[in-house]
């Protein structure tokens, strides 16, 4: 972990709680941002709370002001809510990043050290032509089917490719970058399961919704069909795949951009786990036909052999464990404590 302090923007979303946690646990000293407040919990661990849009410049210059060595660029409008405003999420999720990568750059300037960019990438820089191609793609790669038919799956997919630019082009066209550069390194999650907090705008959103609805003794409308098959992961492996990919030896990394993923569970499947750790919940199935024709182009599986030989990546929650230990035993915690407020 770096000396100088750890930006992590969009703080207050769904991965930024728990990482803010993990790097807390840590020792490291953490400079959080976002648009929203941030929660007093987790804001005690940070050094700093910088409230403000990822587009202001007046942030970045304070980010300027600050000395930091790592970046979590979490700030985004996920897949949902960009289909509601696509030129808003560009916007965030293109113009928010490209001004990011340059206010890390000028920091690994000033500190004349590189500066690892962690970036979370998704399923959703995939494009599969039809259900069919879908079911037959099996572990999908790094470097296939990348035709991604959403705004936030383009913007995903573009935010790569600049990360790759500032980390080598630019490097290479500014001779005055010194060791200065920007160490950019991208991760494609699956959808996420956490016990602590709700995403926001997504299209992976039903099945944590399902989960927090019936933790909660509310009904759920699940919003694509049953057999609607994704990879997903649990929250706490989401965080130590950030920091193991941040923590890896440059000279280990073979590629910049790399799928992790943790098991395969159709909605029908998801719906199943929560009946079995909430008995009464009740859950019906109400396609809404365009966030189904979303997920319906994302693979059911990731090849992520990448990640397991560059950097030693294993999901340490499978479905089960994801279910039956982790969700089981925080997910009721959670709402019982709210219930006793
Ligand atoms: C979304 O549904 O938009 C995200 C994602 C898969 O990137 N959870």
């Amino acid at each position: 972990m770096p000396t100088d302090a750890v930006l992590v923007t969009g703080a207050s979303g769904e991965i930024g709680h728990s990482l803010i946690e993990a790097l807390a646990e840590r020792g490291v000293t953490i400079i959080a941002t976002d648009i929203r407040p941030l929660p007093p919990h987790i804001a005690r661990y940070c050094s700093e709370v910088l409230k403000g849009d990822i587009l202001d410049p007046l942030l970045h210059e304070a980010l300027l002001h600050r000395r930091f060595g790592q970046v979590f660029h979490l700030a985004a409008i996920l897949s949902s809510q960009a289909e509601r405003e696509p030129e808003r999420a560009h916007q965030v999720n293109v113009e928010g990043t490209l001004r990011l990568l340059q206010t890390s750059h000028r920091m690994a300037k000033l500190r004349g050290e590189p500066i690892v960019f962690l970036f979370p990438s998704s399923i959703a820089v995939y494009g599969l032509p039809s259900l069919e191609a879908k079911r037959c793609a099996g572990r999908v790669r790094e470097d296939e089917y990348l035709r991604p038919m959403t705004m936030y799956g383009a913007n995903k997919l573009y935010c790569e490719l600049l990360g790759l630019y500032y980390a080598r082009f630019y490097r290479r066209l500014d001779p005055d970058d010194g060791a200065g550069w920007l160490d950019f390194r991208a991760l494609r999650f699956p959808g996420l399961l956490s016990a602590f907090t709700l995403p926001t705008g997504g299209t992976s959103d039903y099945a944590p919704e399902m989960l927090h609805a019936a933790a909660q003794g509310q009904p759920y409308r699940c919003f694509v069909r049953p057999d609607t098959t994704i990879p997903f992961m649990a929250m706490p492996d989401a965080v130590r795949a950030l920091l193991l990919l941040a923590e890896a030896a440059p000279s280990a990394l073979q590629q910049h951009v790399y799928n992790v993923t943790a098991f395969s569970a159709s909605a029908e499947e998801i719906a199943a786990e929560t009946h079995q750790l909430f008995p009464n919940s009740s859950i019906t199935f109400d396609p809404d036909p365009r966030r189904q024709a979303i997920v319906d182009t994302w693979p059911e599986d990731l090849d992520d052999s990448a990640a397991r030989r560059d950097w030693g990546w294993r999901p340490e929650y499978p479905r089960h464990r994801t279910f039956q230990e982790y969700l089981a035993v925080n997910i009721r915690r959670r709402y019982q404590k709210t219930y006793s407020l």
